[in-house]
């Protein structure tokens, strides 16, 4: 039984099993209507108009940091602002992982409990990002929100000679005010990135990890998705954090 908000079109599962993606063997859930329309513009809105300062301009996608960029894997300790908290963090702790609630929500068994680490991504277009893994400094989970448009989350497993294998081995396809979440295995053995293109192909029930968890397959039918701009919202639980009061002992060891 889902926990549902019809008068903002939030419809959130009574436990993260409800929302598994059944096809990938390592945990993943993926819930199509974690923000309302409201709640998207609302973020939409604010992200755009932070200071330009807070815009780290790579050559061909931009990004936020939040609270601050890690220095040497290590966050200096500060909130996440209350646009980021709010509905964001206190939904994801609203959702029990099981439905026995034994295990508590995707973060309670994470260093603080919660995400403290907030990355805005903006993707244009045809712009993507590399596979990557994410690396050591964080909790292996991590909570996506995506905003304004649609586009594929390719996940990549490397060979046995540590090259690429550069057949995605799952697609995602991640809806707008939808939120992903991705776990263990997925996060410290498989690669992700986005492809550089205007247009996700070849999408269907066989190649689409989460096809059948999708709001709707409508926009879909013809295996297309033609990309808008697309914003997402990684939360992370960065495991060192330094008082403030460290931070220059740390700045000296740079
Ligand atoms: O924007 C996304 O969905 C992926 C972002 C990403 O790969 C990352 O932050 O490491």
């Amino acid at each position: 039984m889902a926990t549902i908000d019809a008068s903002q079109n939030v419809f959130l599962p009574a436990s993260l099993d409800d929302a598994r993606i059944q096809d990938m063997p390592l945990a993943a859930y993926y819930i199509p209507n974690f923000l309302s329309a409201d709640e998207e513009r609302a973020l939409l809105d604010k992200i755009v108009s932070v200071p330009r300062p807070r815009w780290t301009q790579l050559t061909h996608r931009r990004l936020q940091t939040w609270p601050s960029e890690l220095i040497q894997n290590r966050l200096v300790d500060a909130p996440l602002p209350d646009w980021l908290n709010k509905p964001v963090v206190s939904r994801l702790q609203s959702i029990p992982v099981s439905p026995d609630g034994l295990a508590g929500h995707i973060f309670s068994n994470s260093p603080h409990s919660r995400p403290n680490h907030v990355l805005v991504n903006e993707y244009p277009p045809g712009i993507g990002i590399m596979p990557h893994k994410d690396g050591a400094a964080y909790h292996p989970i991590v909570c996506t929100v995506s905003l304004g448009s649609s586009l594929v989350l390719d996940i990549y497993k490397s060979k046995d000679d540590g090259a690429l294998d550069p057949s995605p081995v799952y697609r995602v396809l991640q809806e707008p005010r939808s939120l992903l979440i991705t776990t263990e295995g997925l996060y410290t053995d498989y690669l992700h990135g986005i492809a550089d293109v205007e247009e996700d192909l070849d999408l269907s029930e066989t190649t689409v990890a989460n096809w059948g968890l999708l709001r709707s397959k409508q926009p879909f039918v013809e295996g297309r998705n033609s990309r808008g701009t697309r914003t997402s919202l990684t939360y992370r639980d960065v495991l060192k954090v330094t008082k403030l009061g460290n931070k220059f002992s740390i700045l000296q060891k740079r």
